[in-house]
């Protein structure tokens, strides 16, 4: 079997409010890129967003991306992880949802549902979220994930102060 025909469509959401965020963020990009067994299909826009959980923080920069993967979700939260790294996150120093160099969430995996400890999916925090609905109805407005599409989901969300970013150059 190619490895066209076994990739499946997988979303993610990528985040920042800590150092140059959006260079972060393109090398993340890239990273992924550059990937084996991960091609990306579609990238948002940049987005400003307000700080969500705690509020307390600098705004961060978020989009969302669009692959097709042939890895399976734990491979492919490995490599997003050690990307991560490469980045220069470092998990022990960090408050939850508090500043982070570089998140990246798997928002979904096609269809699959998934509740295991360190991978849930799609990513439970999703509909409440319009730092990546936002980004993800971009791309992926009528996609149906849990049951619903980001684009009528972000109808119901506040979206004060999400402001969308022009491409750097
Ligand atoms: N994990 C479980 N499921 C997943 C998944 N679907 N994708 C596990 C990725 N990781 C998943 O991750 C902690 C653990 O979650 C990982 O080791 C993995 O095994 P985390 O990113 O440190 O935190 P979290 O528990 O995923 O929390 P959550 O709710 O994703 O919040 P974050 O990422 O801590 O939130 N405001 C704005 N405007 N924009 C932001 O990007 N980000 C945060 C950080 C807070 N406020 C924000 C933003
Ligand atoms: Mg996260």
């Amino acid at each position: 079997m190619s490895a066209e025909t076994a990739a499946t469509r997988a979303y993610l959401a990528l985040g920042g409010n800590v150092g140059d965020s959006r260079a972060t963020l393109d090398h993340a990009v890239r990273a992924l890129s550059d990937a084996d067994g991960i091609r990306v299909v579609a990238r948002s826009s940049d987005y400003k967003t307000p700080p969500w959980g705690v509020t307390d923080q600098p705004p961060f920069v978020n989009l969302c991306l669009a692959i097709d993967t042939t890895l399976p979700p734990r491979q492919l939260l490995a490599r997003i992880q050690e990307i991560e790294r490469t980045l220069g996150r470092d998990r022990t120093n960090e408050q939850r949802w508090g500043p982070r160099t570089v998140d990246i969430d798997i928002i979904a995996y096609g269809d699959l549902s998934l509740d295991e400890p360190g991978l849930i999916l799609p990513h439970p925090r999703l509909y409440e979220r319009a730092f990546v609905l936002m980004p993800l109805s971009e791309i992926a407005g009528n996609a149906e994930i849990a049951g619903r599409t980001p684009r009528s989901a972000l109808a119901g969300l506040d979206t004060a102060g999400i402001e969308r970013l022009q491409p750097r150059r």
